[in-house]
């Protein structure tokens, strides 16, 4: 074990103080011991804190690991424990899993299976560990937070009232909060019950102390307030009410338990209860977003710096499809934007590297160049809006200028840097999805060159297509008709480059042809809306709306035929739909076109609510959710349903300012909880094989692969839905668009063609 390779002296020093530490703990906690803590006390037990974290940032320097984790694991040979668990590496060892353990706030425990287990020397992860049963050969690792994670379980009924030395009963409030309020302070992190409530005992201008749940950020911390109003229901947390400052209040709050909670668990008892997610509730779910973001950050910084992307479960560095710190760069915006500003800043460090400029000279071969525009230009781009450092504009130019020489007269994008545009079938997607980011790199850097992505839609134009809708591959007058995969962005970018150049502003100053350009965005996005509804949309013997594809055999009379799959990539339609739909001069276009987008939506969540992971597939075949016609159920981490969740919340909620749209919110808020319980582990989230299986039961269960999209988008759009500021939000649609990769840039007031 790693502890054999640390130093004694300190080790023995360390050792000692926990053991003072938590004898006095333990003495506290006896029943019959009186479990009040004076001032002095208190100052006692916060030294003797301080001199073990002290202790242990010293063994640091000698450790190559990190030393609080280290003495804070608890190892018992031969002990397994009957819950399922997640697996979260192969051949891993007891040091490793009991870390993995502590750096996931919901571990209650991790077993490292034997040499004779399939697989063996695995570690599992267990979010509940009360089954302890014997397994020679294994090893279980119960953090040191277990301790304090047993004592905040839900109290018995019996126990809910205790005596103080002083004779004062201590009662304790299952799921009980009360609001922020001015004087609460914080008393410790990883707080326990007695401690916390005999800490208000001890504070004479404390009348209620709260326990706060595993949940949240700082999980366990206890908080002593002055005040004992508002009281809110709030699952997980236990309030403690000294006996002589009990007040009415908190009676009250035993009412509610009664009451049904709202669909998020928790509900304040306010009167205004009913008037949509409370302030507190939506900066809780943006906390556990950031979390999940940092951790998927941490994961990359310690594993895979400077490389493409990290291997989330096993911790390996990738670097295959671009060798050029996709994750990095794609990541930037989402962390200035959830207020991570140091690693933004560590980000940014790296782009202004050479070795960051030498990997941007580097591209080329068979490096896609449809995703390095999305991700990587687009990502350099977002992070210039949100922070305004040149330097992400001087890489996006260099970035810029490859991905333009490799543009066609016709402006047709080849797959790779090194295909030709004249081998097979151009994407649709390909040739149309490198407009937005190239108008933006215009506008930065006053280039007009960069224009030339626009040569596309003069080729386009001419295209056979029916009801607005093309063939996946340019100029075929045949084939499949789709706004799924090697479509999709192109019919987005319709929208958002018209977006984007703000005709209404410009309309003055422009030549003829920029407002032909305009004019002609607007009317292909406008007839593919169409085609979407009068093609592509249909209805499922229950009654739900899904996007089928078309196979078409060309011309305008009926000859094509229907295929019955909708992916997840085209959940992004319901988002489309509803900006174009603000846009809309003709009321009932706009009405019909947004009440399509809230079906596709609605489609969206059920394939997520239809499974028992509550995570939604890749591909939906023959409208059978169950999954039982579809050729895959694996979950990639992708954002479209997200995406469409969230627009359909912001643009109803911003006509309708005193309306509730919150169940958008709550989707969002299902969704990303179903997938950090599902797929976090110890560098990140992984992708899931088959979303119809809630435990992992076998190698291969669970993907050691997450995609760049996760931070950059996903994880972006559940943050952004649960943003509640009253003017719009974070990033508001009337200023910012978002390229395909969900990174926002500004609209463009001044035509410069
Ligand atoms: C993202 O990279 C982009 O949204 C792209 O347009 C297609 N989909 C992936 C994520 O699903």
């Amino acid at each position: 074990m790693g502890a054999s390779r640390l130093p004694v002296p300190p080790l023995l020093v360390y050792l000692f103080l926990v053991g003072i530490t938590w004898l006095v703990i333990l003495l506290s906690e006896e029943e019959s011991q009186p479990f009040v803590v004076d001032e002095s006390e208190r100052k006692a037990l916060h030294r003797a804190l301080d001199v073990v974290d002290a202790a242990a940032s010293e063994l640091k320097i000698s450790s190559n690991l990190h030393p609080a984790r280290l003495a804070k694991c608890d190892y018992e040979q031969d002990v397994d424990f009957a819950e399922e668990g997640i697996l979260h590496s192969e051949m891993s060892d007891q040091e490793s899993c009991c870390e993995a353990c502590n750096s996931d706030p919901r571990c209650v425990a991790s077993v490292l299976s034997s040499v004779g287990d399939e697989p063996p020397r695995a570690c599992w992860m267990k979010y509940a560990a009360s089954r302890r049963v014997h397994k020679a050969g294994v090893v279980a690792c119960l953090p040191f937070r277990s301790q304090t994670i047993k004592e905040a379980l839900p109290l018995p009924i019996e126990q809910r009232a205790k005596k103080t030395a002083k004779g004062e009963l201590c009662e304790f409030r299952r799921d009980t909060d009360v609001a922020p309020g001015p004087g609460e302070t914080m008393f410790e992190i990883e707080s326990t019950q007695e401690r916390c409530c005999a800490a208000c005992v001890a504070d004479p201008s404390c009348s209620i102390a709260v326990l706060s749940s595993l949940a949240d950020d700082p999980s366990l911390a206890c908080w002593l307030k002055p005040q004992t109003e508002p009281v809110v229901y709030k699952g997980g947390v236990v309030a403690c009410v000294p006996e002589k400052r009990s007040a009415e209040s908190v009676v009250a709050a035993k009412k509610i338990l009664h009451s049904k909670p709202s669909s998020s668990g928790e509900y304040a008892l306010s009167e205004s209860s009913d008037a949509g997610l409370g302030a507190e509730e939506l900066a809780r779910r943006r906390r556990r977003i950031r979390d999940a973001v940092k951790h998927c950050w941490d994961g990359y910084k310690a594993r895979a710096w400077g490389h493409d992307s990290v291997m989330p479960i096993s911790g390996r560095g990738v670097s295959s499809g671009f060798n050029a710190a996709v994750t990095l760069v794609d990541s930037l915006d989402t962390l200035k934007l959830v207020g991570l500003d140091a690693e933004f800043n560590e980000g940014r460090d790296y782009v202004a590297s050479d070795e960051f400029a030498r990997k941007l000279q580097g591209l080329g071969g068979s490096t896609s160049i449809f995703e390095t525009t999305i991700r990587i230009l687009g990502g350099l781009l977002g992070a210039y809006t949100v922070s305004q450092d040149k330097i992400f504009v001087d890489r996006a130019r260099m970035l810029g200028e490859k991905i333009r020489d490799r543009i066609s007269d016709q402006g047709l994008v080849p797959p790779t840097f090194g295909a030709s545009v004249r081998s097979g079938c151009m994407s649709l997607a390909h040739a149309g999805t490198t407009q937005l980011e190239m108008a933006y790199l215009a506008h930065l850097t006053g280039d007009a060159s960069f224009l030339k992505a626009f040569k596309f839609y003069d080729t386009i134009k001419s295209k056979p297509n029916l009801d607005g809708l093309y063939p996946q591959c340019v100029g075929a007058t045949s084939g499949k008709l789709t706004l799924g995969a090697e479509a999709d962005s192109f019919y987005e970018y319709l929208l958002k480059l018209w977006l984007m150049r703000n005709p209404s502003a410009a309309a003055g100053a422009r030549s003829d042809g920029e407002e032909k350009l305009d004019e002609w965005l607007w009317r292909a996005f406008d007839a593919a809306a169409d085609g979407v509804d009068s093609k592509l949309a249909t209805k499922s013997a229950s009654g739900r709306l899904f996007l089928d594809d078309l196979n078409w055999r060309g011309g305008t009379s009926g000859g094509f035929s229907k295929i019955s799959t909708m992916e997840h990539l085209s959940c992004f339609v319901g988002g489309w739909l509803a900006l174009g739909s603000t846009h809309q001069a003709d009321e009932a276009r706009a009405k019909r076109h947004l009440s399509l987008a809230d079906e596709i939506a609605h489609t969206c969540w059920s394939m997520y609510e239809a499974q028992p992971t509550r995570i939604g597939p890749e591909r939906v075949k023959k409208h059978e959710l169950d999954l039982s016609a579809t050729d895959t159920r694996e979950y990639i981490l992708r954002p479209e349903a997200a995406e469409t969740w969230w627009y359909m919340f912001r643009v109803r909620q911003d006509a309708n300012p005193t309306e509730s749209f919150d169940h958008y919110r709550d989707w969002g808020w299902k969704a990303f909880e179903a997938i950090d319980a599902r797929l976090r582990v110890g560098f990140g989230h992984a992708s899931l094989r088959d979303v119809r299986k809630a435990e992992t039961s076998s190698k291969g269960d669970v993907l050691d692969r997450m995609e760049s999209f996760w931070i950059a988008e996903t994880l972006k759009y559940f943050y952004l839905l649960q943003d509640d500021k009253a003017d719009g939000g974070l990033l508001p649609l009337d200023k910012y668009v978002f390229n395909t990769e969900a990174h926002p840039f500004t609209t463009i007031t001044k035509s410069r063609r």
